[in-house]
């Protein structure tokens, strides 16, 4: 892993996990997005990564109309690194996930490393009377469904977003995803310094025991030596422990209501900054800095 000591802090401040009727904290609007990095920013976030959704029924939209009227509003407003979804959802094929990096040519990306199941029907359990019509079969339907990223998608995406200058956030879901970044790299189409994002705790991807974050790090370390930084993300309840872990271990760590709606036990974070700073704490706590966007953008070689 390379070394740097400043810790980025990235944001996911709404994604495409969640839906509306989980939490009333759930940026959906482009004013909320807007609000939402711009605070995350404020609390000490260098990247916010974003996706966008219908601003009347909260559903996850791809298309570049739609994330059109708030990236250039958080540009003004903030000088976090704007990292745009290549993920989308997991309903959605590469080529609609492709729109808006394609469209935007955003300093960085996500890029998904792998197929996978994507397991929300859990949530049928926790979260049962719904607002909008697409809320219920959406996250039933994840019982039935593929997220598609075949080697031909990652290579498409690699291909099109490195044409404009664009970097990646590669999203590691399980260890087979990191042998698949170095199967890229040895076809020369992902250059060093990679950011590795590595999820835990979703179903259908590694688990979140600290000895699959050791495991994770231990993979990556052996792969890609000091040619990457590591990030972590934690799904639900495991997202401030499993940052903790990794920031003790040399590493990064992202945020934000995409990944989870949670501050506490049995909390809802009431916005994006709180878990920001709940993350920056810990951070500071260690004993270490956090990275400014311009930091960032050094460490991880960006285009600006
Ligand atoms: N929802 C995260 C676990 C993407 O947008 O490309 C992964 C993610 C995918 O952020
Ligand atoms: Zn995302």
């Amino acid at each position: 892993m390379a070394k740097n000591r400043k810790v980025i802090i990235t944001c996911a401040v709404t994604g495409a996990i969640h839906t509306p009727s989980m939490s009333p904290y759930l940026p959906v609007t482009p004013d909320e997005i807007i609000d939402a990095a711009v605070g995350a920013a404020e609390a000490g976030a260098a990247l916010v990564h974003v996706h966008a959704r219908n601003p009347k029924t909260g559903q996850p939209d791809q298309s570049p109309e739609a994330f059109e009227p708030f990236l250039k509003v958080i540009k003004q407003r903030s000088n976090c690194v704007i990292n745009i979804t290549t993920g989308g959802a997991p309903t959605m094929l590469v080529e609609e996930r492709l729109k808006p990096c394609a469209h935007f040519k955003p300093e960085v990306a996500s890029l998904n490393m792998g197929s996978m199941n994507f397991g929300l029907y859990p949530m049928l359990n926790r979260f049962k009377e719904f607002k909008h019509d697409w809320e219920r079969p959406y996250l039933e339907g994840s019982d039935d469904r593929v997220f598609k990223n075949t080697f031909k998608d990652i290579a498409n995406i690699l291909t099109t977003c490195a044409e404009n200058g664009t970097r990646f956030e590669i999203e590691c879901y399980d260890i087979g995803h990191l042998y698949t970044l170095a199967h890229f790299v040895d076809r020369g189409l992902v250059k060093p310094p990679f950011f590795v994002q590595s999820v835990f705790g979703l179903l259908g991807g590694i688990g979140p025991h600290p000895e699959d974050v050791m495991h994770m790090k231990r993979t990556a370390d052996r792969l890609f030596g000091d040619d990457y930084h590591w990030s972590v993300l934690g799904a639900g309840r495991h997202q401030l422990p499993i940052a903790a872990m990794a920031v003790a271990m040399g590493g990064n760590l992202r945020v934000g209501l995409e990944d989870s709606l949670w501050l506490g036990p049995g909390q809802l974070a009431k916005s994006n900054a709180d878990q920001v700073r709940a993350a920056r704490q810990i951070v500071e706590g260690l004993g270490l800095e956090i990275a400014t966007p311009d930091d960032a953008r050094e460490q991880l070689q960006l285009k600006g």
